[in-house]
C-alpha cells in the first residue's frame, strides 16, 4: 500500500464524486450504496439529535472483503469514513461530520461459532447485542455487557465504545470479553488479531488499544468474545430513599461491607418522576426521592436469597421505606423495563445534554452532590441516574423551555463547570458512552498535553491520511 513516507497530521480529504460512486458501486454491487435523501439522513444522525453534516453515500459491504475494498479506495482517494453500527450512540461516535462515506456493518450479522471447550463465540460485529445475547444463552452461557439500548445496538458499536450497562458492577464492561478481533485498516488491510485464548502477552496489545476507540483506528468485522457460565439464579430489589445523596452513601456502604451485587443502579427524583409519566412505578419507589435497583445472583436460590437479606439489612438504616422484593423473572424484568426505559423517557421530555461522568466510588455522594449544584447555580434542571456500582452517573442537563441562545450558554457552562470537578475528584469525562463528536473539547481537562499528543501520534500510525472518522475523540 502506498503510505505516505512519513506520517503528518492528515491532509484535507476529497468530497465524494460521480466517479467515486461508480468505482464503488462495481467494487460492492450496486444494492449496497445508497445516495437517497431518505436513507442519508438517516444515516447521518444518532441519539444525540445533533446533525452536523449529511453523509455523501452510505455503503453496506456484505463481508470482510468488500469492507476491505471500500476502505482500499477511500484510502487512495483520501474520503472521510464514518463507521456505523445502529446509530444508538449518546456521544455523536457515528455522525459523519466531514461527510463523506458512511459504512454501516450492519449486513455483518452472522454469528459463527459457539465453542464450549473454549468458551467463546466467534461472531461478526454487525449482530444486535441482545440477539447474541439470547444465541449464547440458550446453550447456558452467558455474555453480560447490557447497554440500555441492547435490543437495538450492534455488537460493532459496543466494540467501538467499550460499552456497558447494569451488569458490569459485577461483570465489567464490553473490553472485558474481546480475546480476538478481525479488522481492516485504513488503507484496506485485513489484520486478524488475537484468538480464542485465556492469556496471551505477545507484544503490545492491539485489541485492547482497538476496544473503544470509536472507529478512528480501524473498521472492527469480526470479534472473538469470551463467555461465561450463565448465573441460574437472580433476585432484584427496588430500594426507595428520601435523597439521592442517601442512595449514593448506601451504595458506597454496601461494597465496604463486602457485599457483590450484580446490579447497583441509582436514579433521582426527577428521574424517577420522567420515567414514571411513561412507565407506571411500583409504589416504594413511586414519588421517592431516589432508589436503587440492586440485583443479586448465584448458583442456587438459597445462596442469592441469603446474599440478599444480608444486603438489604445494611441498606436498611438508610432507605426511607421497605423495599419491593422482585423474585420471578417477570417481576424483575418489569424493574428492568423501568430502569432502562429512562433514557428515551428523558429524550422524550426535553432536550437535553447529557455529561457521561465517572468519579471513583467513594466520590459517588460528592458526585451526585455536585451535578445537581452545578445545574441549579446555571438555572438548570438535572435528572441523574446511572450505574452507581461503577461511579457513572448521566447527567443529564434538560433544556424545558429555555431560548436557544440561553440554553446553549447555560449548558456549555454547566458542563465544563461539571466536568472541571469530576476531573478534580479523580473522575472522568465518559464511563461508557465515549468522546465521539459530544465531549472532544473537554478532552484537554482530562489528559495534559503530553498525554493528547501520544493518543494523536496513535491516531496517525493506525491512520497517517486520517480519513476513519475524522473530527472524532481528539480536540
Ligand atoms: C443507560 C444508558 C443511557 O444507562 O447508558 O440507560
Ligand atoms: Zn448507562
Amino acid at each position: 500500500m502506498d503510505k505516505p513516507a512519513t506520517p503528518g497530521p492528515a491532509p484535507s480529504l476529497n468530497r465524494v464524486t460521480a466517479d467515486d460512486l461508480t468505482a464503488l458501486r462495481d467494487l460492492v454491487g450496486p444494492e449496497a450504496l445508497f445516495t437517497d435523501p431518505d436513507r442519508l439522513a438517516r444515516y447521518s444522525v444518532d441519539e444525540t439529535g445533533e446533525r452536523p453534516a449529511l453523509a455523501d453515500a452510505v455503503v453496506q459491504p456484505p463481508d470482510t472483503a468488500a469492507v476491505s475494498a471500500v476502505l482500499r479506495h477511500a484510502w487512495q482517494r483520501r474520503l472521510a469514513v464514518t463507521p456505523r453500527g445502529a446509530g444508538t450512540g449518546l456521544s455523536g461516535g457515528a455522525l459523519p461530520v466531514s461527510g463523506g462515506l458512511v459504512l454501516s456493518v450492519e449486513r455483518l450479522n452472522h454469528v459463527l461459532e459457539i465453542d464450549h471447550e473454549n468458551q467463546v463465540v466467534r461472531t461478526e460485529t454487525g449482530v444486535r447485542t441482545a440477539d447474541l445475547q439470547r444465541r449464547v444463552e440458550a446453550e447456558g452461557l452467558y455474555y453480560p455487557p447490557d447497554p440500555a439500548s441492547r435490543e437495538s445496538c450492534l455488537l460493532a458499536g459496543n466494540l467501538a465504545e467499550d460499552s456497558a450497562g447494569p451488569h458490569s458492577c459485577k461483570y465489567g464492561t464490553t473490553r472485558r470479553y474481546v480475546v480476538g478481533l478481525e479488522v481492516v485498516l485504513a488503507d484496506g488491510t485485513v489484520l486478524a488479531l488475537g484468538g480464542r485464548l485465556r492469556k496471551d502477552v505477545a507484544g503490545y496489545n492491539l485489541i485492547q488499544t482497538l476496544v473503544g476507540s470509536e472507529g478512528t483506528l480501524a473498521v472492527m468485522t469480526q470479534a472473538t468474545l469470551r463467555l461465561i457460565a450463565l448465573p441460574p439464579r437472580r433476585m432484584a430489589l427496588a430500594v426507595p430513599f428520601s435523597s439521592i445523596e442517601r442512595a449514593a452513601e448506601a451504595v458506597c456502604r454496601l461494597f465496604a461491607e463486602g457485599h457483590e451485587p450484580s446490579a447497583c443502579e441509582i436514579m433521582d427524583a426527577t428521574a424517577l418522576e420522567t420515567v414514571g409519566r411513561r412507565h407506571p412505578l411500583p409504589s416504594p419507589i413511586d414519588g421517592a426521592g431516589a432508589a436503587l435497583f440492586l440485583e443479586v445472583d448465584g448458583d442456587d436460590a438459597e445462596t442469592v436469597e441469603r446474599s440478599m437479606l444480608e444486603l438489604g439489612a445494611s441498606l436498611e438504616p438508610l432507605q426511607s421505606a421497605e423495599p419491593l422484593v422482585a423474585l420471578d423473572a417477570a417481576d424483575q424484568e418489569r424493574l428492568w423495563q423501568i430502569r432502562r426505559a429512562i433514557g428515551e423517557a428523558v429524550r422524550e421530555r426535553s432536550p437535553y445534554k447529557e455529561a457521561d461522568t465517572v468519579a471513583p466510588r467513594s466520590e459517588l455522594a460528592r458526585l451526585v452532590r455536585t451535578a445537581h449544584e452545578v445545574a441549579e447555580r446555571h438555572g438548570l434542571v438535572a435528572a441523574c441516574y446511572g450505574h452507581a456500582g461503577d461511579g457513572n452517573l448521566h447527567v443529564n442537563l434538560l433544556r424545558e423551555d429555555l431560548s436557544d441562545e440561553e440554553w446553549q450558554r447555560r449548558r456549555d457552562d454547566a458542563e465544563r463547570e461539571l466536568f472541571t470537578a469530576v476531573v478534580a475528584m479523580g473522575g472522568s469525562l465518559t464511563g461508557e458512552h465515549g468522546i465521539g463528536w459530544s465531549q472532544r473539547q473537554f478532552m484537554p481537562l482530562r489528559f495534559t498535553p503530553p498525554a493528547l499528543d501520544l493518543q494523536r501520534r496513535l491516531k496517525v500510525a493506525f491512520d497517517p491520511r486520517g480519513i476513519l472518522n475524522p473530527g472524532k475523540v481528539l480536540p
